[in-house]
Parts: C-alpha cells; sequence; structure tokens
C-alpha cells in the first residue's frame, strides 16, 4: 500500500518538473502527465477501491491534496510563462520614439528646368508667351520656311538627323515661330524653347540640347526694340549689368544679323580662360526676321516688321552657374544635379 512518503514523492518530482519547464506547451504536457485520464496521480486514484475499507479515506484525502497541489503549481507557472512571454514580446517589439525620424529624399530641380524657368519669367514681363512645337519636323519648317534651301551651306552647319524622306529632328525651334506665324495676327510676341537636335557630339556639344527663340512682329518693330529687348534680359539673367556689344553677322532667315557678346562676368573685362583672354563672352545671335521668312509665316513683309534671337541654355546655364563642363547636365550625378 503507497505511503505518505511515496504520495508526498510524487508531489515533490511534480513540482520539480512544473519549474523546470519553460513553455506553456511543454507545461501541457506536464499537466496530462500527472493528471490526464492515465496521469500519475490518476492511475493512484484508480488504485483506492483495491485498498483496505480503512485506508481509503487518509489515501484519498492525501491524493486529492496532492492533485489540487499540482494543479495550483501548474497554473502559476502558467500565469508566470505567460508574463514572461508577453514582456519578452513588448520588449521585442517596442518603438523608440526618441530615435530621429528618417528623411525622405527630395528631388531637386534641373539646372537646365530652372534656367529655363528663369528665362520665361524674364520674357514674360516683357510681354512674350510661351509657344511650342513638334520636336518631329519637316523639311520645309526647319529649312525651306527658314530661307534654307536644298544645297545651302547653312544646311551643313546644322548636322541635321534624319528620320526618313521629309521627316527630320527639328535642329532649332525656329519651325515653332514659323507655325506661330502662320496661325496668329500680328502682334506677335514669342518664345519658343525646347529640344533640338544635331549631329554633334565633342566635349562642347551633344546630340540634344535646348535652345530658346524669341519673335516679336508688329507693325513698327525695329533693331533698337531688339537691343533694348536683348540688353535688359542680359542684366537681368546675369543679376549684373555688363558691357553689351551687337557684332555683325549672318544667319539666312534675319537681314541684317547679329551675334551679342557680353563683358565677361568673370574676369570683368581682363581677359582670362573663359572668355579666351578676349574681355567679351559670346551668348545669342538675333536679327531683323527677313522678309522672305515672314512671307511663309503668311506676314506681309510690306507692313509687318520683326526681330528674332535664339540661345543656347545648357551655354547660358554654364555661364550664369560657373559650370566648366557641359557633361555635367546629361550625367545624373546627383551631387552635382543636388547643387541646384
Ligand atoms: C537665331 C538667330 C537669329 C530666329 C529666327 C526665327 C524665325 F523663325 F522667326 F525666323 N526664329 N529664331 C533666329 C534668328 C535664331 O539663333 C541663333
Amino acid at each position: 500500500m503507497p505511503s505518505e512518503d511515496s504520495i508526498q514523492s510524487i508531489e515533490n518530482s511534480a513540482a520539480q518538473v512544473i519549474e523546470g519547464t519553460d513553455s506553456l506547451a511543454g507545461l501541457e504536457a506536464v499537466k496530462t502527465q500527472y493528471l490526464g485520464k492515465n496521469g500519475i496521480v490518476t492511475e493512484q486514484l484508480k488504485r483506492i477501491s483495491s485498498l483496505p475499507v480503512e485506508k481509503r479515506k487518509e489515501f484519498g484525502q492525501a491524493l486529492n491534496r496532492i492533485k489540487i497541489q499540482i494543479a495550483e503549481r501548474i497554473q502559476a507557472r502558467h500565469e508566470n510563462l505567460e508574463r514572461a512571454f508577453l514582456d519578452q514580446q513588448f520588449r521585442d517589439q517596442s518603438i523608440d520614439v526618441t530615435l530621429p525620424g528618417r528623411s525622405g529624399t527630395l528631388g531637386t530641380i534641373h539646372p537646365i528646368s530652372r534656367t529655363l524657368r528663369r528665362m520665361e519669367q524674364i520674357f514674360d514681363r516683357l510681354g512674350f508667351r510661351v509657344a511650342e512645337g513638334p520636336e518631329i519636323e519637316n523639311d520645309y519648317y526647319n529649312f525651306e520656311a527658314l530661307n534654307i534651301p536644298a544645297n545651302h551651306p547653312a544646311r551643313a552647319m546644322h548636322d541635321t538627323f534624319y528620320i526618313h524622306d521629309h521627316g527630320l529632328l527639328r535642329t532649332h525651334t525656329s519651325p515653332v515661330q514659323v507655325r506661330f506665324m502662320q496661325t496668329h495676327r500680328p502682334p506677335i510676341r514669342i518664345i519658343a524653347p525646347g529640344k533640338v537636335f544635331r549631329c554633334d557630339s565633342d566635349v562642347t556639344h551633344t546630340p540634344m540640347f535646348h535652345q530658346l527663340e524669341g519673335l516679336s512682329v508688329d507693325s513698327d518693330v525695329t533693331f533698337a526694340d531688339l537691343k533694348g529687348v536683348i540688353i535688359h534680359f542680359i542684366h537681368e539673367f546675369f543679376e549684373a549689368e555688363p558691357k553689351v556689344r551687337f557684332r555683325s553677322s549672318y544667319f539666312p532667315f534675319t537681314e541684317p544679323s547679329a551675334e551679342v557678346d557680353m563683358g565677361c562676368v568673370f574676369c570683368g573685362g581682363e581677359g582670362c580662360r573663359i572668355c579666351r583672354h578676349t574681355g567679351w563672352i559670346e551668348v545669342l545671335g538675333c536679327g531683323m526676321v527677313h522678309p522672305e521668312v515672314l512671307k511663309h509665316g503668311s506676314i506681309d513683309p510690306d507692313k509687318y516688321t520683326g526681330y528674332a534671337f535664339g540661345l543656347g541654355i545648357e551655354r547660358l546655364t554654364m555661364l550664369r552657374y560657373g559650370v566648366r563642363d557641359l557633361r555635367y547636365f546629361f550625367n545624373s550625378e546627383l551631387s552635382f544635379l543636388r547643387q541646384f
């Protein structure tokens, strides 16, 4: 017959096993091992009926006592393990609200776009509206209408990308101005900014670059008006008042034509690397619109006159911001772009 001692040893071993269990699943198995249908305590209870009558009560009471004690121990251990599990979970998932935030990266405006915006603002205040047109043009609008007939040497200068018989990538934005003249009556005051394409590539030329051309047509437009607008533009754009000179030149689409130089803003006219020791920097080309070009724009040259000008946006951006190499605009180097 089992003694008080052996019952107590079941309790002792149960206590040890329970304390040594460190998972909720393991604890469930221990509960079955002791208190389950075929558990150690249950097996003992089944034996009561085989004991002498006078022993049954004492033995039964002792077994019930340890059954309750074991159940309580399991319950207490369960609560401990659950609390430890939750504590660990809180520690693992906690957020340190004092950490500095992660900032997103902000993009910047590309220097070419920045210059374009600046130019558009300056000309907007002078009454010029922005006009646009196709980048894929044809022979008529890119050359013929601009007084550059087939076999004219000026065609060779343009290094045109031809697409098919008459399709080509515009080599300047002048076609936009011809199309505008054909669809609008004077007074006309527009600028045509955009991409242009020339089959040319070296340290100072890229096959695609940006131009801005201007056009003013009215009944009494003179070269003096052109000079006033150009000088004002240069002063505004460079936020300085360098000297400006108009040097006689030739373009098929203007007569007379001029190229415009400004006093070197880097050396003040002393002569430096940037102005190639001339003290002057070439800024743009311009002239009075050729009567033939006005005719192609359905404008009567006996009633109207006009001036036009054209400039390279990359070139003026380099001068304005002191960018030393054209290729910076196109190689997507963030350390360069982030400065704008
Ligand atoms: C230049 C220089 C001189 C020009 C002419 C025209 C048009 F379409 F009205 F005839 N647009 N742009 C022009 C005149 C462009 O670029 C150096």
